[in-house]
C-alpha cells in the first residue's frame, strides 16, 4: 500500500497566531510529505506489510522481520509519517473538549492543569529533536513523557493521546530559539481540553 499525504484537516493559516501560516505549510507540504516518501520508499521493498497499517507496524517494529537498516528507516520515516498525521489532529481553530479524556486526566494528574503542566515539561525538558506525548499505557494509566527523533509511542506499547512536536522545525521560523514560548501557546491550539 502507498500512502497519501493527506491535506490539513484545516486552513494552513486556522492556528494564527499561535502557530504561523509559513511554519504550517513547510512543516505539512515539505516535513511531512518527505517522512511519506521514504516511508513508502522502504514499505515498497515489504510487499507482506502491504495490508498491515503503519500504526500496527510501529506496534510491531521490534519484531517485524526486516532488515535492521530498514528497521531504522521505518522508524524515523514510518514515526514521522504517523506521528504527525496524529499531531494535525490533536491541534484545531476551535476547542472540541473531550470529555472522556478530561476525566482520564484529572484521575491520574489530579487536575488538567497538572496533566498540561507534566507534557510542557516533558515538551520543555527534551533535549534535541523530539516529541512529547499524553499516552494511555498497558495498565490504562495516563502518562507524559518525550521520546526522541521519530519514535512513537505505540512502539512501546502505549496509545498516543496528545503530542507536541518539538523539532525545531515545528516553531523556528516564528519564535526560534524560545521553544518554552512555543509551547506556552500551543496550549490554544490543543483542541481537546
Ligand atoms: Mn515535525
Amino acid at each position: 500500500m502507498k500512502y497519501e499525504l493527506s491535506p490539513l484537516p484545516y486552513a494552513y493559516n486556522a492556528l494564527e497566531p499561535y502557530i504561523d501560516e509559513q511554519t504550517m505549510r513547510i512543516h505539512h507540504d515539505k516535513h511531512h510529505q518527505a517522512y511519506t516518501d521514504k516511508m513508502n520508499a522502504v514499505l515498497e521493498k515489504y510487499p507482506a506489510f502491504a495490508q498491515t497499517p503503519i500504526e500496527e507496524l510501529l506496534q510491531k517494529l521490534p519484531t517485524l522481520e526486516i532488515d535492521e537498516k530498514d528497521r531504522s528507516l521505518l522508524r524515523n520515516n514510518g514515526g514521522g509519517y504517523a506521528n504527525h498525521a496524529f499531531f494535525w489532529t490533536v491541534m484545531g481553530p476551535e476547542k472540541e473538549i473531550d470529555e472522556g479524556l478530561v476525566e482520564e486526566a484529572k484521575k491520574t494528574f489530579g487536575t488538567v492543569e497538572e496533566c498540561k503542566q507534566a507534557l510542557g515539561e516533558a515538551a520543555t525538558n527534551h533535549f534535541g529533536s523530539g516529541w512529547a506525548w499524553l499516552v494511555r499505557d498497558e495498565q490504562g494509566l495516563l502518562k507524559a513523557y518525550s521520546l526522541p527523533n521519530q519514535d512513537s509511542p505505540l512502539t512501546l506499547g502505549h496509545t498516543p493521546l496528545v503530542c507536541i512536536d518539538v523539532w525545531e522545525h515545528a516553531y523556528y521560523l516564528k519564535y526560534q530559539n524560545r521553544r518554552t514560548e512555543y509551547i506556552e501557546n500551543w496550549w490554544k491550539v490543543l483542541k481537546f481540553f
